[in-house]
């Protein structure tokens, strides 16, 4: 176990009350943690306002939280193996992520900031790219265990109870809850349109059905959906750029139509992620390496930088903000 708790600002702190419900639901104890005093008569702490983001600057990949005000950065994961691809529960308690520590990629979760860490998947295959359901009860990840191309699977957040939710020949990656918890939007490779190569495109599952809809027909690779906090708009990365060389951050209805461009210039932008409020997006900008956090407006704007530093930063995720 790693604890972080010193190194963290104080208004990290607010949510040890939620963090500690959840523990004990997970079956867990011994939990011990400092306490931000939040008696009557004390002011209320500020709204924590954090960034964690995955980044190989101490030389592996690791995932990181970044205090927004303070710009502070505390390495979650500090483990020699590769931690990457990683979602927020929703009350933003814990992360879940995929880390090859036990010798293959396998699914974990870890309270934020007392290190506290669960096991979910066990499997000789790779699992990634886990994604928290709205109620916290679900997570969705990608995993090759029962084909080569891979498959989507949802899981209880415990690891119970895994059921396979895609059958076919094709890659799928990077999938996402929608917020009212009853569709998975992720990329998966297929034409965007007929006898075209294929690429990328944005998919969107409904759980309940079984129906699936293309969102994109989009040339150029397009990946890493994430849904807006009101589940209106799916944001993503698209190669819509001269060549298909550099990225663009896109917005789409979360039908597929509407599309806009939100970060129209030769600079390379992907992974975007919504603020807690759906005003501003958060991405990774820059070429394969360096990769740099910025922020801008959710219908664009001006761009502001937001962690530049050296080694490859991205993925960045918002924390949620306790209700
Ligand atoms: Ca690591
Ligand atoms: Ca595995
Ligand atoms: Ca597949």
């Amino acid at each position: 176990m790693i604890t972080h708790a010193s190194t963290l600002p104080l208004a990290a702190t607010a949510a040890v009350p939620a963090m500690s419900n959840r523990i004990l639901a997970l079956g867990l104890t011994t939990l011990t943690l400092g306490g931000a005093g939040c008696g009557s008569g004390e002011p209320e702490p500020p709204a924590r306002e954090h960034v964690a983001f995955v980044s190989n600057r101490d030389g592996n990949f690791d995932i990181y939280l970044l205090d927004v005000p303070t710009g502070e950065v505390t390495n979650l994961t500090a483990d020699p193996g590769m931690d990457y691809g990683f979602s927020w529960s929703p009350d933003g308690d814990r992360i879940a992520f995929m880390s090859d520590r036990d010798g293959n990629r396998e699914l974990y979760s870890m309270g934020v900031p007392d290190g506290a860490l669960v096991r979910l998947t066990t499997d000789d295959s790779r699992d990634g790219s886990p994604d928290w359901s709205p109620d916290g009860s679900h997570i969705v990840f990608a995993s090759n265990r029962d084909s080569d191309s891979g498959e989507i699977y949802v899981m209880a957040s415990d690891g119970s109870d895994v059921q396979r939710v895609t059958v076919n020949e094709r890659y799928e990656e990077v999938p996402a809850f929608s917020p009212d918890g009853r569709y998975v939007a992720f990329g998966a490779v297929a034409p965007f349109e007929e006898g075209a190569e294929p690429t990328l495109q944005i998919f969107r599952l409904d759980l309940e059905t079984g129906e699936e809809l293309q969102l994109t027909h989009l040339a150029g690779h397009n990946s890493a959906p994430r849904w807006s906090p009101d589940g209106s708009t799916i944001a993503f990365y698209g190669q819509v750029g001269p060549g298909f060389d550099g990225a663009n951050l896109l917005v789409m209805a979360s039908d597929g139509s509407d599309l806009q461009n939100v970060t129209d210039d030769a600079e390379p932008d992907w992974q975007p992620d919504w603020s807690p409020d759906g005003s501003r997006l958060v991405f990774a900008r820059g070429p394969s390496d360096p990769l740099d956090l910025w922020i801008i407006g959710a219908e664009g704007g001006e761009m502001t930088p937001l962690e530049v530093a050296d080694g490859r930063d991205e993925q960045p995720k918002w924390r949620p903000v306790p209700r």
